[in-house]
Order: structure tokens, then C-alpha cells, then sequence
């Protein structure tokens, strides 16, 4: 018997793949001489109070890329003839998703990078990647989203968090059928990718492609490796570079 869509969605999870967003949230540090993004910061409009009776409301200051948050390809130079936020189809902001764990490598080796191999070897278990779907990478770094200093994990040589390395990035965006990458660290590039060659290399190569990152997500370890559909909700930001996003992941039991 043929099932409705309402039917089906009563048997199915939704997990929240979005960190709480506050004035706490955890925002990237560029090194001297790159400008920086202001985090969030509230601002009272009134509170049922003389300027307001009978109503609450603030008015909100933040960066474009703060929290868990889009990546739109004009984030990039390599981007800057694609998608703003607000062109990016909506179509393509529901997908399916696999996800990539490699929270124990990223436990031992806090500068550990994806590579082509092991997408290699996650498709040998699980089949090939989806066509216009998101990868996701766990490396357990969700964890230490309440903490800036682990989160960010920056000593004298830099910030150390888990990504991809160069050639898996150039993979992702020109061979893969991938739509985007995902990730639980403060930006989709590693820690250390202000030095690689060329630097930033999954913002320089998956931007460039016209494809999307998705930052800070919450909750991966919820998912199976595949079979999730993912809902990316960014702002409508007319030439946004990118927006804070409401991610939500569907599940179904028998995924
Ligand atoms: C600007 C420059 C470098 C990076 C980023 C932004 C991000 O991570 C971002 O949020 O897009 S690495
Ligand atoms: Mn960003």
C-alpha cells in the first residue's frame, strides 16, 4: 500500500543539528592583519515595559558566519560569480546526508584530515556518495561547543581542529556528486588550513564549485552513516555571504 509523505514523517526522527546560538557562541579567530566577525550581541527594544507595555523584542547584531551557519559559494573569491544566500534553490538545501566518523582520529589527532581515501573506503562499506548530497564529518569536536578555548583549540602554532586535506577537497568539489561538505568545527577548512597549499582549500575548491558548507552541527553522532535527509534552513539574506542556519536531520527507523 502506498504510503502519504504525512504517513511516512509519523514514523520519522527528527534530530536537531543546530548549536544553541547566544552570545557564548563560539566565533572563529583569524590571525593579525584579517578582520574578525563580531559574535552575537543582543539589543533591547523593549521589555513590556514604557517603550514596549505589552511586548518584548531585541534587535540582534551578528556575523553573517557565526553559530552553526551556510557557507554560500560568494563567501569566496574562487565563489564570487556564484550563489548568494538568498539564490541558493531550496531544492537543494533538502538532501540526503552520510556521515563520516572519525571522532577517534580527531581525539588522537586533533589535526587530522579527511582524505579521498577514506571516502574511498566509507563508499566500500556503504556505497557510493549521494547525488547532490551533503558529507558530514564527525570528529566529536560538537563536544567542546560550549567551550571557546577547547573548541577552538589554538596554541602558539595556531588553531588545531579536524577538516580536509587539499586533494580530498578538490575531490569534493569537482569529482564528487556531493551538494556540500558539513562539519562540527567552527569553519569547514581544518585548524591549520591557513598554511596549506592553496590555503583554505575546501572554502577556495567547494565554494568555487558552486557547492555549500555547513558549520558548528550538533547531534551527528544521532545519524547512520547513511540514509538521513537533511533540512538546511539559512536565512533569505538578499547577497548574503552566509547566515546562521537551522539544520534539522529526518531519520527513519529502518535507514
Ligand atoms: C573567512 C576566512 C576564513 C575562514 C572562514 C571565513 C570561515 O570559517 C567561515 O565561517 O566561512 S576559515
Ligand atoms: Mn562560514
Amino acid at each position: 500500500m502506498t504510503q502519504s509523505l504525512a504517513e511516512i514523517l509519523s514514523a520519522v526522527e527528527v534530530v536537531d543539528l543546530t548549536q544553541p546560538l547566544s552570545e557564548d557562541t563560539p566565533v572563529l579567530k583569524l590571525p593579525p592583519p584579517f578582520e574578525n566577525t563580531p559574535g552575537l550581541t543582543r539589543h533591547e527594544i523593549s521589555r513590556y515595559d514604557e517603550r514596549g507595555p505589552a511586548w518584548a523584542w531585541d534587535w540582534l547584531e551578528i556575523g553573517e558566519h557565526v553559530g552553526t551557519h551556510f557557507d554560500a559559494p560568494v563567501h569566496w573569491i574562487s565563489g564570487k560569480d556564484g550563489e548568494d544566500v538568498a539564490s541558493v534553490p531550496a531544492q537543494r538545501l533538502v538532501a540526503p546526508a552520510v556521515v563520516i566518523d572519525k571522532s577517534a582520529e580527531s581525539a588522537e589527532d586533533p589535526d587530522f584530515c579527511l582524505t579521498v581515501d577514506h571516502i574511498r573506503e566509507f563508499e566500500a562499506a556503504n556505497g557510493p556518495l549521494p547525488e547532490g548530497g551533503w558529507l558530514l564529518l564527525r570528529t566529536g569536536w560538537d563536544a567542546r561547543a560550549h567551550d571557546e578555548a577547547a573548541f577552538l583549540n589554538a596554541n602558539e602554532t595556531g588553531p588545531h581542529t579536524p577538516g580536509f586535506d587539499v586533494e580530498c577537497a578538490r575531490w569534493i568539489a569537482e569529482e564528487s556528486p556531493l551538494v556540500g561538505v558539513g562539519v562540527e568545527t567552527v569553519g569547514t577548512d581544518a585548524g591549520a588550513a591557513h598554511s596549506f597549499d592553496p590555503p583554505f582549500p575546501v572554502h577556495n575548491f567547494v565554494l568555487g564549485a558552486g557547492k555549500y558548507g555547513l558549520t558548528q552541527l550538533a547531534n551527528l553522532a544521532q545519524l547512520p552513516p547513511t540514509g538521513a535527509v537533511v533540512i538546511v534552513a539559512p536565512l533569505k539574506l538578499v547577497r548574503g555571504t552566509g547566515s546562521p542556519a537551522r539544520v534539522f536531520a529526518l531519520v527513519s527507523p529502518t535507514s
